[in-house]
């Protein structure tokens, strides 16, 4: 592994860190969503922007609604961060509908984010919350398999493959014939989650890709699975986590490892909260010195 991710990540007081934008809705509940994208940057040592694109009405029990950003202001959030202090690399989580989903894709064509650009582009392709609430519009699958052909990543969990492919993976060939699939879509890399593949022990996500000699690759990621229900955010912050490596310099593989490792400890040390799902916690990277 590179030595970009290793030691501490804490940049030199007084200098700019790498820079990393999320697109991406709200979670009132503070569990996934900008919450959770914009702490991880910060533990990873990067500094965080958000472009919201989306206010959930949320609380451990689940999402009651949400209101959409005029598309307008998305774009304008964007344009304002990107243009002014740059970007390293920048993700998308929940962007609730099709004409978001078109309007950042042609913004992030402009401003040289994602495929064909400078600047990594991580698509995280949410659909519906834990307890199975909408975050998308239904008419909006069409324009999210469009944006997959601008993505330098794609990080989707088994729910979003079965809606995006309509592939159900039930074992380890499942998942790398979902890899398959969802590659056929045209990011550069995937990686499909195993989270949802309860019956087996470990946690082995499959990453895919094309590596920089051309050759196919596929990287099997195994992790430890937690008896936890407490795993809210947890795609989010695996995919800010590889967000935060690209924008500091990784490769992709490096990048998704380093995700991989952070999201396991966030999973350990889940806590609950409210009478439903607790979040993945970050304070593990909280050093211990008194303030
Ligand atoms: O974890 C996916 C997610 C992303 N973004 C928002 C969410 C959720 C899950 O609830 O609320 C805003």
């Amino acid at each position: 592994m590179s030595g970009l991710l290793t030691g501490s990540l804490r940049p030199a007081p007084g200098t700019t860190p790498a820079r990393a934008l999320t697109i991406a809705g709200s979670d009132s509940g503070g569990g996934a969503g900008v919450q959770a994208d914009l702490r991880t940057f910060q533990s990873c040592g990067v500094h965080g922007m958000s472009a919201l694109t989306a206010v959930t009405v949320q609380n451990s029990v689940g999402v009651s609604g949400f209101h959409e950003i005029p598309v307008d202001t998305v774009v304008g959030q964007i344009e304002a961060v990107v243009t002014d202090i740059g970007v390293d690399a920048a993700k998308t989580g929940m962007l609730a509908s099709a004409e978001i989903i078109r309007a950042v894709d042609d913004t992030c064509r402009r401003l040289g984010v994602g495929r064909g650009g400078r600047v990594p582009l991580v698509v995280d392709p949410v659909a519906a919350s834990m307890h199975g609430d909408p975050l998308l519009r239904d008419n909006a699958l069409d324009a999210l398999r469009e944006l997959f052909a601008r993505a330098t990543l794609v990080t989707p969990n088994l729910d979003e493959v079965r809606l995006l492919t309509g592939i159900v993976a039930r074992d380890r060939a499942g998942l790398v014939d979902a890899a398959k699939a969802v590659h056929a879509l045209g990011p550069e890399w995937v990686l499909i989650k195993a989270g949802h593949l309860v019956d087996d022990p470990d946690c082995v996500d499959v990453l895919r890709g094309v590596d920089a000699d051309g050759e196919p690759r596929l990287v099997e990621l195994p992790g430890p699975r937690f008896a936890t229900p407490h795993t809210h955010g947890g795609g989010d912050t695996l995919a800010s986590a590889i967000t935060s490596a690209l924008a500091r310099g990784a490769d992709v593989v490096d990048a998704v490892r380093f995700g991989k490792r952070y999201v396991v400890r966030a999973v350990r040390e889940s806590y609950p909260l409210g009478s439903g799902i607790g979040p993945v916690s970050g304070f593990w990277r909280l050093g211990d010195a008194p303030v």
